[in-house]
């Protein structure tokens, strides 16, 4: 029976980090995978997490289970930072899931339960996992334009045109914030439009937001969400702790599932609690349990965002360099848009051989369309790139 199988394509992502550490030169650079790396290349484990994680194995009695949405207090720290009050609770219906990509997973099945016809609409382009899952759950998608790769910006204008075609009964795919792969986002005014564009069509939206607090800061990260949700009777809604909490391998996300009128709030619970069972039945909990300590800990938030707050001033440091680099040897102003994404990627727009030859001439390794894990650069790292992009002819 194995031998029916056949193989998978590699997820291209992932497989950049095996070519990475084969890599023999000890000047390479990885721009590869989303992780977030310090200037000495690390992936610290935060302040108020390693201090959680001390209290959590002092004062906790049991390893019992949960129930099977996870615990209720990490849905209510998690909905108050994500949607803050701009939704009444009761209308809210919530589960955690391993990771964000458990709750898009989740959301896709839910989305195939009520409306089977569905079309998923996803960003041309988007985070390679959207499509996979999409299309593995058996559901129907289609892409709207997204990215303007003449001014490193969001073509708008064709989103909007795009996405007017979507129907009652079809989900709109939309990133909170820090678009991955290419950095660009919609602006408040932008987010208005697209809300008109789902109204007038009847298409309902779903969030997937896994970098708040790396753009414009924990708030601001959160405006385009909050509007959405505000505004729409329905929402969908996939977070993931991995990135802001730097709790990537603990598996930590949650799907909520927003409804127009409360007394549907409990039969959507049912459901989600219901797709838990069926595919991995009680959610890890060593993650959430850090998260809701975190979020309700006065002092541990406190320090949490302070150190946040670090990480997102070193990027966009790091991304204020590069453009200003690279504006100086170009002698121009054509990747000033570096300087105006936000979040841990951008997409430099350039071709798969450019990105080849950064690689073998240069030890520079990012995703084949040209996206690059900003966070994977340091001070000096930055002067190596910004040479290396017009040496090679970019
Ligand atoms: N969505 C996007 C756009 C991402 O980039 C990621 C990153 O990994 C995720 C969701 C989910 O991440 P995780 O499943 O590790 O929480
Ligand atoms: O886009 C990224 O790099 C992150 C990490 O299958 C990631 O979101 C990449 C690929 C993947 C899962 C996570």
């Amino acid at each position: 029976m194995l031998t029916n199988l056949t193989a998978q394509p590699a997820d291209k992502i992932l497989e950049l980090v095996g070519m990475y550490r084969a890599d023999p030169r000890d000047t390479k650079i990885d721009l590869g995978v989303g992780v977030y790396k310090d200037a000495s290349g690390n992936t610290p484990v935060m302040r108020a997490v390693k201090i959680a994680e001390k209290q959590l194995w002092e004062r906790e009695t049991t390893k019992s289970y949960t129930g099977l949405a996870g615990d209720p207090a990490f849905h209510d720290a998690m909905i108050d930072l994500v949607l803050g009050t701009s939704v009444a609770r009761d209308r809210i219906a919530a589960v955690a899931t391993p990771g964000g990509t458990g709750a898009i997973r989740q959301a896709m099945e839910l989305i195939k339960m009520m409306s089977p016809d569905a079309i998923i609409w996803l960003s041309n382009p988007t985070w390679p996992n959207h499509p996979s899952i999409v299309k593995y759950v058996g559901l129907s998608m289609r892409e709207y334009r997204y990215f303007d790769a003449e001014t490193g910006g969001v073509d708008f204008a064709g989103m909007a045109e795009d996405l007017a075609d979507a129907k009652p009964g079809d989900v709109v795919l939309l990133h909170g914030c820090c678009h991955n792969p290419t950095g660009a986002n919609l602006t408040l005014p932008e987010w208005a439009e697209v809300i008109s564009i789902l109204q007038e069509t009847g298409a309902t939206p779903m969030i997937d937001i896994a970098y708040q607090g790396f753009g414009d800061g924990l708030e601001d990260d959160a405006a385009g969400v909050r509007m959405v949700a505000s505004e729409m009777p329905e929402c969908l809604i996939a977070a993931s702790c991995s990135k802001n909490f730097g709790v990537y391998r603990e598996r930590t996300g949650i799907l909520m599932a927003i409804s127009e009128d409360p007394k549907n709030t409990a039969v959507t619970q049912g459901n989600l609690a219901f797709l838990n069972r069926q595919n991995f039945s009680f959610p890890p909990d060593h993650g959430a349990r850090l998260v809701t300590m975190i979020l309700t800990d006065p002092e541990l938030r406190a320090d949490w965002q302070a150190e946040l707050e670090e990480v997102r001033l070193n990027m966009l440091s790091l991304r204020k360099q590069l453009a200003l680099e690279l504006q100086t040897l170009a002698n121009s102003d054509r990747f000033g848009f570096l300087a105006q994404h936000r979040g841990m990627f951008s997409r430099l727009g350039t071709s798969p051989e450019m990105v080849a030859k950064l690689r073998d001439q240069h030890g520079i390794y990012m995703v084949s369309d040209s996206r690059m894990n900003i966070a994977g650069l340091n001070e000096e790292s930055v002067s190596i790139l910004a040479k290396a992009i017009i040496d090679v002819g970019i």
